[in-house]
């Protein structure tokens, strides 16, 4: 297992848009691996595999407490949206120090594949569902920033620019 490194806004690669996964190997089962020691290092509740530069439609999320409670979503898909939109605040690893409300549907079915390559459905409602647009959002090259005004966005590509640039 390896720590691997997060791809930080604005690199254009986490606008990329994942590719489906094929077969789940055990290439993907490493990469789940990978992707789960890095969130829990960051630490996370959720890491999509496009932010460590792995274009393929890989999520992992654990919402629990305890975090030991690891969730694999391979070629997640958004299957229904329901409730009233409800407004949330989001950070992400790839926009470090960031956090700003989103406003997004409060319950998804989701449908995905496991590690076993067997297909499955998630309904989830809260911290989780949360979780998932915004991963998959990750997964279609979208960052969360992207739900904000131009201005902030504009701010804020400017700031971690500036961070990068002072860090250098
Ligand atoms: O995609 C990521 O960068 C992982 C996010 C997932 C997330 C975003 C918004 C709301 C919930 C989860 C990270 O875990 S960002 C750090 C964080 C941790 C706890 C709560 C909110 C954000
Ligand atoms: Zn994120």
């Amino acid at each position: 297992m390896t720590i691997k490194t997060i791809l930080r806004y604005p690199d254009p690669r986490l606008h990329q848009v994942a590719a489906p996964v094929a077969e789940v190997n055990d290439v993907i089962r490493e990469l789940v691996r990978d992707m789960a020691e890095t969130m829990y290092a960051a630490p996370g509740i959720g890491l999509a595999a496009t932010q460590i530069d792995v274009h393929q439609r890989v999520v992992v999320i654990d919402v629990s407490e305890s975090r030991d409670q690891l969730q694999v979503f391979i070629n997640p898909e958004i299957v229904l949206s329901e409730g009233e939109p409800t407004v949330h605040e989001e950070g992400c690893l790839s926009v470090p120090g960031i956090f700003d409300t989103v406003e997004r549907p409060a319950r998804v079915r989701v449908r995905a594949l496991n590690l076993d390559g067997q297909g499955f459905e998630c309904d989830a409602e809260g911290l989780l569902a949360v979780c998932l647009q915004h991963e998959i959002d990750h997964l279609n090259g979208k960052v969360f920033v992207q739900h904000l005004s131009r201005l902030k966005q504009s701010r804020i590509r400017s700031k971690l620019l500036k961070q990068e640039r002072d860090a250098a």
